[in-house]
């Protein structure tokens, strides 16, 4: 008996339901920590994973320990990203529905990481034929093409996802996954032109100079050198320890092939990234009208050989803007530079998203059912953050907007449904944030739009000011106070705060310079440009949707998706800042245990059910297992499941009856029955056998 004490109090429960003491914070965080010394990063509240992130290599994601957890009762084994996936499998597979794992925590709580597990855990568990061994490939490989294109180093993370993912995984009616599709949000195209002290670019420009090729960097014009290309130079660190761009180039090289990617594909997307780079070393001066003339011809005549932009017009575009009538002056110039760059780069991420989902896409119309995995940038902060930090943080709002509408509000609001007695757990919403954000006519986003609509006219400040005057009340906005008009009109930066449901976020407003350099694009002969840019936009005269409201209507787009389907989710946490293994910083993680809700979730969840089915369906399922309901009941669904339950023994403590569900407090009980039912199958099945046996 001591030594089960002994062992509780040196490894700490594997699920916070279990937890003794009353549900205090501090009692949480001694279990997490005691779990996390231990190198127990997982511990359940019910269903839902708790994720510390270890920072080291754990030797637990074996294809031994994936064949453990497979087609094992949630509960029967420690926690584990396994039996989160398993779990959902098994469901989908068993009630032939759609699910999707929800994968949420701030920059570098190893988000990324969980799906990378969770996606090798399909491949290798699931069922498969030679056929489908292209298909599982594809979808593994498609991971490391878009980590190279997407994710960069930050303060924050080393591998620091800069779009959002949502990933659809199809399997057909035997659970083989077939097919597959991914969604990106918002890719960070600032990085591009500008990165932070201690950041980097994207990583697949480092790999290309690291490892690429001789002959290919010699026809990109390029040198392997990051120090010679100005949109690398910024950050002072191409060289990351942790960052093996030369495997990593393989990895990429390799899986583009596997995506099916042909020679010219490969060709025209390097010749895009060599682009981007000698764009980066275009330098202007200044003629003596104060109009900017390119100094370095040498660029130019690289960006037509690899990328054939239409020399001249080029040219002639980067030193005139747009309209070509008016010349630039030297700042407007470099901002026409930037903005050419960004857009490439921009485009050619969405055009490689496509690329490999046409690679994944299934044919054939058979229905098929679906487990989707969401992985997108975590909640961050900087010391300046920008438009894109706003959207990533709004992102996140959503996201956590979802979970209490899906879990706490949901849970709760059903048992008010049910009729069962329930005492109300109070939890905080963060919907008045989103509202603040999003809301028609009253949000940010608004009157952000609101401000794009006049050209010209709205300022970096006007902006500002509106914002105080329709939102400056708002208890979860915050100006900088100034000490008169007169100094406010003097400052040439401005911002303003948010007060996150994860903290406080300062946003610095600086407005895009607004150049567009769509007409040099469309005239270009590089195959993914070319695509990118249709002529068409030139003609559209329309005025298109701010990137904010584009990115607005994505979200709710996904929320819908999401909305659609049975829900898992894993709660990733960062330790401690400095990415050191084995230090739990008390501070920032019951920071983070505090945001996420885990005391408001695990309370409810003491206090609630684990699972509720139907009569309907629990009836159905389970009917054999009592004399008077099978094989036919013929009263009502819940008479039928009342004999049932009292048939196989029930206390009445482990269920209660609702309106139209029966509702199961413990997993054990529900695993039990499972059991029984399973066992009856097997008795079935023996005596059919016995019977037959010699026919
Ligand atoms: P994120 O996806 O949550 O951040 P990542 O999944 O990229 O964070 O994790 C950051 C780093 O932590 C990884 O590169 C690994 O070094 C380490 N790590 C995370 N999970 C594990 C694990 N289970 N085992 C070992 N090491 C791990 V961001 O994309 O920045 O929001 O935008
Ligand atoms: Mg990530």
């Amino acid at each position: 008996m001591e030594g089960a004490l002994t062992a509780r109090d040196r490894v700490g429960v594997q699920d916070f339901v279990l937890l003794d003491s009353h549900t205090s914070e501090t009692a949480f965080l001694d279990n997490l920590r005691k779990r996390y010394r231990e190198n127990l990063i997982y511990t359940y509240i019910g269903t839902l994973l708790v994720s510390v992130n270890p920072y080291k290599e754990l030797g637990i994601y074996s294809v031994k320990q994936m064949e453990i957890y497979q087609g094992v009762n949630f509960f029967e084994l420690p926690p584990h990203i396994y039996a989160i996936a398993d779990n959902a499998y098994r469901v989908m597979c068993t009630e032939y529905n759609n699910h999707f794992i929800l994968i949420s925590g701030e920059s570098g709580a190893g988000k990324t990481e969980a799906s990378k597990k969770i996606l090798q855990y399909f491949a290798v568990t699931c069922p498969t034929t030679e056929q489908l061994q292209i298909v599982r490939d594809r979808l593994l490989l498609s991971n490391p093409v878009l980590e190279a294109f997407g994710n960069a180093k930050t303060l924050r993370n080393d591998n620091s996802s800069r779009f959002g993912k949502y990933m659809d995984i199809q399997f057909d009616f035997k659970g083989a996954p077939v097919g597959g599709h991914i969604l990106s949000y918002l890719i960070e195209k600032s990085r591009v032109v500008h990165q932070n002290q201690g950041e980097r670019n994207f990583h697949i420009f480092y790999q290309l100079l690291e490892s690429g090729e001789e002959d290919l960097l010699r026809w990109l014009g390029l040198e392997p050198a990051p120090q010679k290309y100005m949109y690398l130079i910024q950050g002072r660190c191409a060289k990351v320890s942790s960052i093996n761009d030369k495997s990593d180039w393989k990895t990429v090289r390799k899986a583009l092939s596997v995506i099916d990617f042909t020679d010219t594909n490969i060709e025209h997307l390097f010749g895009v990234i060599a682009s981007v780079l000698h764009l980066g070393n275009i330098q202007y001066e200044e003629d003596s009208n104060g109009h900017a003339i390119i100094t370095n011809g040498s660029q130019i005549k690289w960006l037509s050989k690899v990328s054939p932009l239409g020399r001249r017009s080029f040219h002639s575009d980067l030193e005139a803007g747009i309209e070509g009538t008016s010349p630039l002056n030297i700042d407007l110039a470099f901002c026409a530079r930037d903005a050419a760059a960004k857009a490439i780069y921009g485009r050619t991420f969405t055009w490689l998203v496509n690329k490999i989902n046409g690679s994944l896409a299934n044919k054939d119309l058979t229905r098929k059912t679906v487990i989707g995995l969401l992985d997108i940038y975590g909640f961050e902060v900087f010391d300046t953050n920008s438009f894109e930090q706003f959207c990533i943080n709004y992102c996140n709002e959503k996201l956590q907007q979802l979970l209490i509408e899906m879990t706490l509000k949901a849970e709760q609001e059903e048992y008010e449904l049910e009729g069962i007695e329930w005492e109300p757990i109070p939890y905080f919403n963060n919907k008045i944030i989103c509202d603040l954000v999003e809301e028609k006519h009253k949000g940010i986003i608004s009157i952000l739009d609101e401000e794009c609509l006049r050209p010209g006219e709205a300022t970096d400040l006007s902006f500002l000011e509106k914002l105080e005057e329709k939102v400056g009340d708002h208890a979860h906005f915050l100006t900088r106070k100034l000490a008169d008009q007169k100094t406010r009109k003097s400052i040439d930066w401005v911002d303003f705060r948010l007060l996150h449901y994860a903290g406080e976020v300062t946003y610095c407003v600086v407005g895009e310079c607004g150049l567009d350099n769509k007409p040099v694009l469309c005239k270009s002969k590089n195959g993914i440009i070319k695509e990118c840019f249709l002529p068409l936009e030139l003609d559209n005269r329309r005025r298109p949707e701010t990137v904010a409201t584009q990115f607005k209507n994505s979200l709710v787009s996904l929320i819908e998706i999401l909305m659609s389907k049975e829900p898992s989710y894993i709660r990733c946490i960062k330790p401690n800042e400095g990415k050191e293994p084995g230090k739990f910083d008390d501070v920032l993680i019951r920071h983070q245990v505090k945001y996420l809700g885990l005391m408001e979730h695990l309370r409810v969840r003491r206090a609630g059910f684990a699972y509720r089915r139907k009569y309907e369906v629990f009836l159905q399922r389970y009917k054999s297992l009592c004399p008077a309901t099978w094989p036919h009941w013929h009263g009502s669904a819940s008479e039928g499941v009342e004999r049932l339950i009292k048939h196989i023994g029930y206390k009445p403590e482990e269920y209660k009856l609702g309106r139209t569900k029966i509702f199961i407090r413990f997993p054990r009980t529900l695993f039990a029955t499972e059991d029984a039912f399973e066992y009856s199958k097997h008795l079935l099945v023996t005596r059919i056998q016995a019977k037959y046996k010699g026919c």
